[in-house]
């Protein structure tokens, strides 16, 4: 008898907490609607809704494919698309730390703050004792979590070189199982990460001023990565790219945005010996 009216009481207080959880919830969905749309960052094709952006006049946010936002959007912009070759090598595709991604960015577009950052964070996940995923392209300014999906601590350390050549060292911490923190970097730069518990686990972040990149994958087979950047404004732009350990072989390349079209662009990545002098 105790033991059910212990079980009715949890029951009701269970049911509580989640009413409390959904009113909350529905007060922050009401809130957000009438807000303007920022931008489609990282190529979401999600409408992300931030307050006080000027870069279109959405006032009833729908947050999905009908919002006038990304409609006027994808009709005033255009894309980039094409193949990255590899040039006298060949990249290992499979594993955790494999060399199948490129990073593949415009390098400025607009002026600074004409595309603000999505407001829902970007992740870096630990599980397995290894880090998901290897290398994470994200804009200047949005927020990382950096969660511990394991069952042992870990530790996030980061190491990127500066402007003066140097290499500059931050330790993030060791956290416990569950749990999640956060970093931003404000500005663009390629940092590697690393876990001091775990010698074996390494990530890349590359972050970059704008949201126009991808990450585009070598595939295993045929050596090739195919690419689109999408919802790019009108314009002629600088096409680069990253990768952990191939360079472009001519160095970026220039190309033209038309509004409604899809703009071609092929990029040959190789070893550093390769790389054509300029
Ligand atoms: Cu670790």
């Amino acid at each position: 008898m105790i033991r059910r009216e212990r079980m009715l009481r949890m029951g009701a207080g269970l049911a509580i907490a989640m009413s409390m959880v959904l009113a909350i919830t529905n007060a922050r969905a009401q809130k957000t609607p009438m807000g303007r749309c920022a931008s489609i960052g990282d190529q979401e094709d999600k409408c992300l809704c931030a307050k006080g952006a000027k870069a279109c006049g959405c006032t009833a946010c729908t947050r999905d494919e009908k919002c006038a936002c990304i409609v006027a959007a994808r009709k005033a912009g255009g894309s980039v698309t094409g193949k990255i070759k590899l040039y006298r090598t060949r990249v290992k595709t499979k594993g955790a730390k494999s060399y199948k991604d490129v990073v593949v960015y415009l390098e400025k577009v607009g002026k600074e703050g004409d595309f603000p950052p999505p407001p829902s964070p970007a992740r870096l996940d630990q599980k397995g004792l290894v880090f998901i995923p290897h290398v994470l392209a994200v804009q200047k300014g949005r927020t990382i979590e950096l969660l511990n999906n394991d069952n042992d601590k870990h530790n996030v350390y980061l190491l990127y070189d500066l402007k003066t050549g140097k290499t500059e060292t931050k330790n993030l911490g060791t956290w416990k199982p569950g749990v999640t923190r956060t970093h931003v970097f404000k500005e663009p730069k390629v940092v590697t990460a690393l876990c001091k518990l775990h010698l074996e686990m390494a990530a890349y972040f590359v972050v970059l001023d704008n949201p126009f990149f991808t990450v585009a994958k070598i595939d295993g087979k045929s050596q090739v990565a195919s690419f689109t950047i999408k919802n790019i404004p009108p314009g002629k732009y600088r096409l680069n790219a990253w990768h952990k350990r191939l360079k472009l072989k001519t160095g970026p390349v220039d190309v033209v945005v038309e509004a409604g079209k899809a703009a071609k662009a092929d990029l040959t990545i190789t070893k550093s010996k390769y790389v054509a002098k300029k």
